[in-house]
C-alpha cells in the first residue's frame, strides 16, 4: 500500500524496524559448546572492557590491583563507581541498564544482588534462546581465532554448531605477528619458513583452507593498525597477496579488514588499552582495484575516515562497508554515519554489527541501533514524500530487511565477473 503521509510512514517504519530479524555480522560471542568462551550474565556485562576503562579513570588504584580482583569484585567496583557514585550516561553503562530492563528487571531498585540472583536462576541454553528472541537476532557471526588455545580444541574435537552461530576465520596473528604465528604453524605440521616464498606460501594456503573448511567460515577477518598500507614490501603484504586473497577467491569468501586500531597504547589496561588512529583510504582503494574479483568487507575505526570510505564504496562494487565499529558504536556517531551512508550509497551497505562480547549485549546494542537507524530512515522517506514520491509499505519492509540482514548474504553469494 502506498504511503502518503508521515503518520502512516512512522507506523510502517516502526513496525518494520522493530520486527526485522537481524543477521549480526561481527560479534565475539559463542554457543554453549565453547565453554568458558561464552560470556553472559550481570558480572560479565559489568566487567566489559569498555566499562573497565571508564572505571579506571575514576579510581586511583594500581592497574594490577584491579586485574588481581575476582570478577565479582571487579563488577562490584564498576557498579559502585559508574552507576552509584556517578550517573551512567555513557553508552556502555546505559547498555547494561537496557539489558536489565528488556529482561524485565527493575533498574529503579539499583539492586545488583537481585540481578545476580536472576542470572543464577537461568539455564544457559534457555538464556541463549531468550537473548536471541529479545534482541530479534536470527543469526550471528562469531570471531574464530585458530591461534586461541581455548578455542582451537573445540573445533578440533568436531563441535556440532548451533546453526544460529556462524564462523569467521580471524587471522590477526598471521598478518600482524608472522614470526610467532609461523612457529605455531610449524608445530601444527605446516612446513613454513620465515620467508614468505614458494613452499611457505603453499603451506599457509593449506592452513587457511583447512581452517575455513573446519569452521565453515563465512569470511576471513583481520584487525589492522592505522599504519597498514597496500602495496607494502612486508611479510603482511606478501601474505595478503599470495595467501589470503587467492584462498578467499578460491573459496568465494570475502576478506574483512577492520582498520584503525592502535594496539595497547596503555598496556596496563589490557583488552581495554587500545586506541584509534586515522587509516589510509588509498590502501582500501588499491586493494579493491588490484583485486576486482575478490570481495572486501571494510570497517574503519576513525570517525574522520567515514566519508572517504563511502566514496570508495561508490567506486567499487567489490567493497562492502559495514558497521559502526567499537568507539563509533555510540548514538551520535551511528546517526551521523548512517545518514551519510544512506545519502551516498542508498541502501547498499551494512549499517551495523554489534561486536557483542557478552551474549546479553546483543539486546542493548540492537535496541539502541534499531532506534537510531529507524529515525534516520524516517527522515529519508519523509524527504521522498516531500517530492511527491509515494513509497510502498512492502518497499520499506524490503529496504529494512536488506539493511539488517539481506545485504550481507547477497554480498557473500555474489559472483564477481
Ligand atoms: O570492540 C571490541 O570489543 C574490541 O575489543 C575488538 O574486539 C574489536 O571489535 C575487534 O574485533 O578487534
Ligand atoms: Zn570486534
Amino acid at each position: 500500500m502506498a504511503i502518503r503521509d508521515e503518520r502512516y510512514l512512522k507506523t510502517v517504519l516502526d513496525r518494520a524496524v522493530s520486527q526485522v530479524q537481524i543477521t549480526d555480522i561481527h560479534t565475539h560471542t559463542y554457543p554453549a559448546d565453547f565453554g568458558k568462551l561464552l560470556l553472559w550474565g550481570i558480572d560479565e556485562l559489568l566487567t566489559y572492557h569498555y566499562l573497565a576503562a571508564e572505571t579506571l579513570r575514576w579510581k586511583d588504584i594500581p592497574y594490577d590491583a584491579y586485574w588481581a580482583m575476582t570478577k565479582r569484585e571487579q563488577a562490584d567496583l564498576i557498579w559502585q563507581t559508574l552507576f552509584i557514585d556517578n550517573t551512567p550516561y555513557s553508552e556502555s553503562c546505559r547498555g547494561v541498564l537496557t539489558v536489565l530492563e528488556k529482561l524485565g528487571l527493575d533498574t529503579a531498585k539499583r539492586d545488583l544482588e537481585s540481578y545476580r540472583r536472576y542470572f543464577a536462576s537461568m539455564k544457559v541454553e534457555d538464556y541463549i534462546d531468550k537473548v536471541f528472541e529479545t534482541a530479534g537476532v536470527k543469526e550471528l557471526v562469531m570471531t574464530n581465532d585458530p591461534f586461541d588455545d581455548l578455542e582451537r580444541p573445540v573445533w578440533e574435537n568436531g563441535c556440532k554448531l548451533d546453526p544460529r552461530f556462524k564462523a569467521a576465520l580471524r587471522v590477526d596473528p598471521l598478518l600482524n605477528t608472522w614470526s610467532e604465528a609461523g612457529k605455531r604453524l610449524r608445530e601444527w605440521g605446516y612446513e613454513v619458513e620465515a620467508d614468505i616464498t614458494g613452499k611457505t606460501v603453499e603451506e599457509v594456503r593449506r592452513f587457511l583452507r583447512d581452517q575455513i573448511d573446519l569452521m565453515g567460515a563465512l569470511y576471513l577477518a583481520v584487525s589492522l593498525p592505522p599504519t597498514f598500507r597496500y602495496p607494502e614490501d612486508s611479510d603482511r603484504g606478501r601474505l595478503i597477496e599470495n595467501c589470503i586473497l587467492p584462498v578467499c577467491l578460491e573459496k568465494g569468501i570475502p576478506f574483512a579488514m577492520m582498520i584503525g586500531v592502535k594496539k595497547l597504547v596503555n598496556p596496563e589496561l589490557r583488552l581495554a588499552g587500545d586506541a584509534v588512529g586515522k587509516s589510509d583510504i588509498d590502501t582500501v582503494i588499491n586493494l579493491c582495484a588490484a583485486y576486482p574479483r575478490n570481495k572486501f568487507m571494510v570497517t574503519l575505526l576513525a570517525r574522520e575516515n567515514q566519508h572517504e570510505l563511502c566514496i570508495a564504496a561508490r567506486k567499487f562494487r567489490n567493497l562492502m562497508i559495514f558497521g559502526c565499529w567499537w568507539y563509533l558504536n555510540n548514538p551520535s556517531l551511528i546517526e551521523e554515519m548512517t545518514r551519510m551512508r544512506l545519502e551516498l550509497l542508498g541502501s547498499s551497505f551494512i549499517p551495523q554489527h554489534s561486536d557483542a562480547r557478552v551474549l546479553d549485549q546483543l539486546i542493548y546494542k540492537w535496541t539502541h541501533s534499531r532506534k537510531i537507524i529507524g529515525e534516520v530512515l524516517f527522515d529519508k522517506y519523509s524527504d521522498l514524500l516531500a517530492t511527491g514520491w509515494l513509497p510502498e509499505a512492502s518497499e520499506i519492509d524490503r529496504d529494512v530487511e536488506k539493511l539488517f540482514s539481506g545485504n550481507f548474504w547477497t554480498f557473500l553469494q555474489r559472483e564477481l565477473p
